[in-house]
């Protein structure tokens, strides 16, 4: 199939199933939901749940029983974005062109719908009775308890504070420092990379992968990781402002350090193309059933928002 026409497919079934499982405005608290909703349909590319169904699609073509996992992981994501742009973070006004959520609702709903997604997604991943919806029977995660048990202990770990919390705790710890390259590899490698990992990780072992082949596409997801970072830092620079909905410079006018701000823009490209090789390198096992991650993986590194 063509890669475009999956990624719609997958990211179509994605949107569907989150809209059946988010609370309804006209349920109580409509203000809340509404705020949920809002950042949640926002505009996001899908890259987490993408990530997972095609990793799972190298053992098994059954990606159905993803869904559920690959909604927890853009809700965690959402989260982490709601939080990240705040005013005690980034204070940033717009994402992805629209107002964040703490300017359209205030801070402290914002917060509050971050927190929302967060425990809906364990909620979702539990497979927590109040889901035994249209979506949540046609969608169930049915694989052994063992396997969605380490499925969940490893994207909590993931989005915790030895993973995005940590990444995005030092991040803040090193506002006005100039940190040196090991220094912002493990800021990025938890903020950015934890969530990726473990969709990956998360996509093979749903599928049956054994932990070897789980091991190897954590190697793949590492390099996949750390290049969706510097191609961010690199958007800030010349990404398509219209594309990105937000205005390009917020690194430079932050003082923020980043791989270009450490190495100026030719050297970070320079990175980005050999972590490119090197990821889909990592990915040459898999020959042809790679053929969607390997598409992906060049959306990822040579993308313009
Ligand atoms: C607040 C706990 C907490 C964590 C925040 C992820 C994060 C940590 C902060 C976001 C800062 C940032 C912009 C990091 C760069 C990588 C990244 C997550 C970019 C956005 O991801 P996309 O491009 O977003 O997948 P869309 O808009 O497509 O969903």
């Amino acid at each position: 199939m063509d890669f475009s026409l999956l990624w719609k497919e997958i990211s179509t079934t994605v949107d569907q199933a989150l809209d059946a499982f988010l609370p309804h405005t006209d349920e109580q608290l409509p203000k809340i939901h509404e705020a949920m909703r809002y950042s949640v349909f926002a505009g996001g590319k899908r890259i987490r749940p993408l990530l997972l169904v095609l990793a799972h699609n190298l053992f098994s073509s059954r990606w159905a029983r993803c869904v559920p996992v690959a909604c927890a992981l853009e809700l965690i994501h959402t989260y982490s974005l709601i939080h990240d742009d705040l005013p005690a973070m980034d204070d940033d006004d717009y994402r992805r062109g629209k107002l964040t959520a703490h300017k359209l609702y205030g801070e402290a709903m914002a917060i509050l719908s971050g927190d929302a997604l967060l425990t809906l997604a364990f909620a979702l991943l539990s497979g927590e009775e109040r889901f035994e919806n249209e979506f949540y029977l046609a969608y169930k995660l049915e694989v052994p308890p063992e396997v969605k048990l380490q499925v969940i202990g490893e994207i909590a770990a993931a989005a915790g504070v030895k993973g995005m919390i940590a990444g995005q705790v030092l991040d803040l710890e090193m506002e006005g420092q100039i940190p040196d390259l090991a220094t912002l590899e493990n800021i990025n490698k938890r903020k950015t990379g934890s969530l990726i990992l473990a969709a990956v990780q998360s996509g093979a072992r749903l599928a049956g992968a054994t932990n070897a082949q789980i091991q190897l596409l954590g190697n793949y997801a590492s390099l996949l990781g750390r290049g969706f970072q510097i191609v961010d830092d690199l958007l800030d620079v010349e990404g398509n402002e219209e594309k990105m909905g937000k205005k390009k410079g917020m690194d430079i006018k932050r003082n923020k350090a980043t791989i270009v701000s450490l190495y100026g823009l030719a050297k970070a490209k320079e990175l980005r193309d050999k972590l490119y090789k090197d990821a889909i390198n990592a990915l040459s096992l898999f020959e042809d059933d790679a053929e969607a991650l390997r598409n992906l993986t060049r959306f990822v590194f040579y993308r313009d928002y």
